[in-house]
């Protein structure tokens, strides 16, 4: 006698949910899948062996070892290519390993759609996909979503199969929106197993479901900043992202030169262009209480309020593609006026504005203003040169003079890393970038990010090389295993390059912002000191890599030339430097 029962009977239609889902991240224009599978994902790993039998289309598969990797790895191809790519982890467990990634993402305004299983709601074998093993009795929290849901835009249950066309659009649409950021599908293997007739599922084909972009500003909003620009005796403009466009470079230093405005990049994320001859350098703590005009393009954090002084006076312009930050419960930089967009664009209209109104007096003002900028530019540069001249001392390498080595060897294109945390201003100052987005930090906190963005940023940029930079402590919050692994395994090298001071000096110096005479320095002991004598090149090695560790400063160009060379060639390299204790 049959006693299947009557739903899964009854249910069994031409195609799996899980197959048209697969059809729908394809149609949304996801390039890739970067996957860390579960007893959750038996539907979709079918469907992608059925649909590689029929050769249909589906995204490239990326497996990786570890969660964080998986999502560090799309931002970092959301960083190159401007397109959220798919993140497939395990129900609520590797959820919660994505966290720090997620932060990250929402954080950088980068697009990815993660998705996730959910326990199987079925126990006795109802339906397909039914519970059949021991942690499908635990892996049902409450609120899966809640995990990850600080760091989201969108987040939904697929409900049915009949509707994941129109979930996977809805997500993406979300997504590619700016700003954009995560979004968070969770699926049951009941509902992806769910068969459906083709003509069942509906399409939504991108040339109808069209996302939103930054556009440009009330025109009597352009003026009032003009106004304000033409009798301007010390503007100064500070961003933090805007380099994410090329083009927001452009205008920004056009600007710049015909205003005569200092610019500068606080707590960068993206960088402009470093070779524009306004470009003043990454602290704009002086000069802030000195401006009376300034514009705030792109920027999460403009300074820190507990050590800048802002002069009540200033008139501040703030543009921006996220104006109001409602993710933060706290945002209180001064904006007299806000125009959210495309701060590219805008600032096209403000220059064209300025253009038309622009009097002999303001063209000779700001002309002249840009004598003491280049004065301030050189200052930087000769005090970079300065700093990078000391080579240190065996076991405690210089980071200047190792980063300004590094430097020497980099194309314009190639893209650096910095998760440097106290050593970041070095590599900021000493690898000065000319193309717009080629050094990036996260717009987050979350440390361990710097190798998954960098490998997925490779797999959207091959040619390009890709150099990682970060301490000893973000080294092993990158899960270098998991990298390495990925690096080897799908054939994408990169550079990384650990600046390890012994510890986490952040955290000391932390400490001693706080307490400058307290406890913790009378008895030296800032809790921040890691392992000694630790060999990070061993983990490089175990993974094909070519991996050094260097303590002689004498050795840097040799070293630094011979791992670059490596990474050209296709093989990754990993640089254990041992740099100036903290
Ligand atoms: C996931 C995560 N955990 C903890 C921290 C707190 N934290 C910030 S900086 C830092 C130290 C990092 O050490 P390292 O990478 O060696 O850089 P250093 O401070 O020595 O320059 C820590 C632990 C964090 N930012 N992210
Ligand atoms: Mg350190």
């Amino acid at each position: 006698m049959d006693d299947t029962p009557v739903a899964r009977k009854t249910n069994v239609h031409d195609f799996a949910t899980a197959y048209y889902l697969l059809e729908g991240l394809n149609e949304i224009g996801i390039d890739y899948l970067f996957c860390n599978f579960g007893t959750d994902h038996a539907p979709i790993i079918d469907e992608m062996a059925h649909r590689r039998k029929r050769g249909e289309a589906m995204p490239g598969v990326i497996r990786c070892p570890h969660e964080n990797t998986a999502a560090h790895m799309a931002a970092g191809y959301a960083l190159v290519t401007g397109r959220g790519q798919g993140v497939l982890v395990h129900v609520d467990v590797g959820t919660a390993n994505t966290a720090n990634a997620m932060h990250n993402l929402y954080r950088s305004r980068l697009p990815v759609l993660l998705m996730a299983g959910k326990a199987p709601y079925t126990v006795n074998d109802e339906l397909v996909g039914s519970r059949d093993t021991y942690v499908h009795f635990v892996q049902e929290p409450f609120d899966q979503a809640s995990l990850v849901r600080p760091y989201l835009k969108w987040e939904w249950t697929l409900p049915s199969g009949v509707v994941v066309k129109e979930a996977l659009r809805r997500a993406h649409s979300i997504m590619q929106s700016e700003p954009r950021g995560p979004v968070y599908l969770m699926m049951q293997r009941e509902t992806l197993t769910q068969h459906w007739n083709a003509d069942d599922i509906r399409r939504y084909p991108a040339d109808q479901f069209a996302t939103t972009t930054g556009g440009g500003a009330d025109p009597k909003l352009v003026a009032a900043v003009v106004d304000r620009l033409l009798t301007a005796e010390n503007p100064i403009l500070i961003t933090g992202y805007a380099g994410r466009h090329a083009h927001a470079s452009r205008t920004i230093d056009a600007l710049a030169q015909f205003a005569g405005i200092a610019v500068y990049e606080a707590n960068m994320t993206n960088n402009i262009s470093h070779d524009s001859p306004c470009f003043v350098g990454f602290t704009p703590d002086k000069a802030v209480p000195e401006a009376d005009v300034g514009l705030l393009v792109d920027v999460d954090v403009p300074w820190f309020p507990s050590a800048v002084p802002a002069n009540r006076k200033t008139f501040w312009a703030h543009i921006d593609i996220d104006t109001l930050k409602p993710g933060s419960p706290m945002w209180m930089f001064p904006g007299n006026l806000r125009m959210q967009g495309d701060s590219g664009r805008i600032l096209d209209q403000v220059i064209e504005e300025l253009k038309t109104k622009a009097t002999p007096r303001f063209k000779a003002a700001a002309a002249a203003r840009l004598t003491p900028i280049k004065a301030a530019r050189d200052a930087r540069i000769a005090h970079a040169g300065k700093l990078a001249a000391d080579k240190g001392k065996p076991g405690a390498i210089n980071p200047h003079y190792l980063t300004a080595e590094l430097s020497k060897l980099l194309d314009d294109e190639d893209m650096v890393f910095n998760e440097a945390v106290t050593n970041a201003a070095a590599v900021l100052l000493q690898i000065p970038r000319r193309v717009p987005n080629t050094t990036v930090r996260v717009g987050g906190g979350g440390l361990g990010w710097s190798g998954g963005m960098a490998l997925g940023a490779k797999l959207a940029a091959p040619d390009r090389l890709m150099v990682q930079i970060c301490g000893d402590g973000g080294f092993y919050f990158g899960n270098p295993t998991s990298v390495f692994a990925i690096s080897q395994q799908y054939k994408l090298p990169i550079f990384s390059l650990v600046l390890d001071n012994s510890g986490w000096n952040a955290v000391k110096q932390s400490t001693l912002r706080v307490f400058p005479e307290g406890e913790a320095k009378t008895a030296n002991a800032f809790e921040a000191e890691l392992a000694s004598d630790v060999d990070f090149a061993k983990v490089g090695e175990a993974f094909g890599a070519y991996a050094q560790k260097l303590s002689d400063p004498d050795q840097v160009p040799a070293a630094l030339a011979r791992c670059v060379k490596e990474v050209r060639g296709g093989r990754s390299a990993l640089l254990h430097a041992r740099v100036t204790r903290m």
